[in-house]
């Protein structure tokens, strides 16, 4: 049994028992009340789902077991040379809660290096599916396609899996699959803009620089990967891909499919399609103004939308009310190494105006950018097509999503099941209030 493996299951027993106890005790407390609005409005801010490995904090941003992005970025391990934390590492914190050591890393390395191997048929379905499907379904479909090897799924049918030992099962899933999406995206990648022209891991590295060697992107693209997987790793699980996850999992389906369906929630351009919007943006600013925008310009623009009702991309944000410092992290990558790109050069002045006229509208409750506001610069700058953007998303909200439905059955989760009513229900209950 590998050290990591005793590891988790140590914690395992002791959170169980927590949480069972937690449970026994405040099953009834109350902690608020539900406006219709809220049911009508995409249960915006309802507290109703529950995970302990993140939080967001409307000041602070994201809290991964307790530690801020910027601890996160400082305080985890990271490959030699490398400023950036290995995904890895960020992996360890979320599903043991702890801050892993320079060995514990790479034994997770060692466990990934093991078990990324894909199968041929992955590689096969893969090159005959249509010239125009989308890379991040292609992700999708491939993952799936490996689903009859779910060691959970095997185990349920031969009636193996209980509820004390559903988790090692689902343990066994998240370690197999985890380290096999980065390898089948940077295939996807090769075969669709690079003309097949694979090239093969280089197993003394890891997850992050591999990924980049694979899809043949020189470095520091290495160091973006590692910071973008960790920032998108996890986001207090409610975001539609990683709630999507965790709801079919719920119904105890495997990693493969569950982690597939949490990947086709990133296709809408709310979500996933949130990066290649904002790149978007930016770059029509930059197509019709060259490097004629200046700061008096963009405000223009950026009042007639407002007033045509049109929102400006990479601005604002559902809960957070503060700068995202995922945000604040990706700005400073940029200002290390894209100085000179002429999209980032817009970005920053738009940082530095559009926030001033966001604050004018009271309604809008965040006027600051979001995550999604420079990534796709970044990607792009090192040669990414747009259409690839998603699929960096799904690697990284792989590796909370894991996480969390590896917890779920640790903690032996009901399958979801919230109720709807109807507007007559509604009336009635107004009546009687
Ligand atoms: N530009 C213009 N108007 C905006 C705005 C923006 N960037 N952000 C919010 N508003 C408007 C809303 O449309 C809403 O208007 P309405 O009352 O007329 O419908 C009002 O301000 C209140 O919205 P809110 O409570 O501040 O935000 P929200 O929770 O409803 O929406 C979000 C959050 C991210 C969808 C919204 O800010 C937005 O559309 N931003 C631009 C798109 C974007 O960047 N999306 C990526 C978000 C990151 C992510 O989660 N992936």
């Amino acid at each position: 049994m590998s050290r990591f493996f005793e590891k988790i299951k140590s914690i395992v027993e002791i959170k169980r028992e927590e949480f069972n106890l937690f449970l026994q005790q405040y099953k009834n407390i109350k902690i608020g009340e539900i406006k219709i609005s809220q049911i009508i409005n995409g249960m915006r801010c309802l507290k109703v789902l529950f995970t302990d490995l993140s939080s967001v904090d409307p000041e602070k941003g994201i809290i991964w077991r307790g530690y801020t992005v910027d601890e996160v970025l400082q305080k985890l391990p990271k490959p030699p040379l490398s400023k950036m934390p290995y995904v890895e590492a960020q992996f360890y914190l979320l599903i043991t809660g702890d801050i892993p050591s320079e060995t514990e890393v790479r034994e997770i390395i060692d466990i990934f290096n093991e078990r990324r191997k894909l199968p041929d048929y992955v590689y096969n379905i893969l090159k005959t599916m249509p010239k125009e499907t989308d890379p991040n379904i292609m992700l999708s479909v491939a993952i799936n396609s490996m689903q009859h090897e779910s060691v959970f799924a095997k185990a349920y049918q031969k009636g193996k899996v209980t509820k004390y030992n559903a988790w090692e099962y689902m343990l066994e899933d998240v370690l197999n699959l985890l380290p096999k999406i980065s390898i089948i995206s940077a295939f996807i990648y090769r075969l669709k803009y690079k003309n097949n022209m694979f090239i093969k891991e280089d197993d003394s590295l890891d997850l992050g620089g591999n990924f980049a060697y694979m899809m043949g992107i020189k470095q520091p693209y290495d160091e973006f990967l590692r910071l973008y997987m960790i920032l998108l790793s996890d986001h207090e699980n409610g975001n539609v891909s990683a709630h999507t996850t965790h709801l079919v999992a719920s119904a105890l389906a495997d990693a493969y499919c569950s982690i597939s369906a949490g990947i086709n929630g990133l296709s809408g351009p709310l979500h996933g399609g949130a990066i290649r919007e904002s790149f978007n943006w930016f770059m029509n600013l930059y197509q019709q103004k060259k490097n004629q925008l200046t700061k008096k310009i963009l405000e223009q623009i950026c009042v007639d939308m407002l007033n045509k009702g049109l929102v400006i991309p990479g601005y604002g944000h559902a809960v957070l009310r503060n700068k995202d410092p995922r945000f604040l992290a990706q700005m400073k990558f940029g200002e290390e190494y894209l100085k000179n790109d002429e999209l980032f050069k817009i970005a920053r002045l738009a940082f530095d105006t559009i926030p001033h006229i966001l604050k004018k509208h009271t309604k809008i409750k965040n006027p600051w950018p979001n995550i999604d506001n420079i990534s796709g610069i970044i990607h792009s700058h090192y040669g990414i097509d747009k259409n690839f953007f998603t699929v960096l998303f799904s690697n990284s909200i792989a590796v909370g999503s894991l996480a969390n439905i590896f917890w779920d059955r640790a903690l032996n989760l009901p399958i979801e099941r919230p109720k709807s009513v109807t507007i007559s229900q509604l009336f009635e209950l107004n009546k009687t209030r």
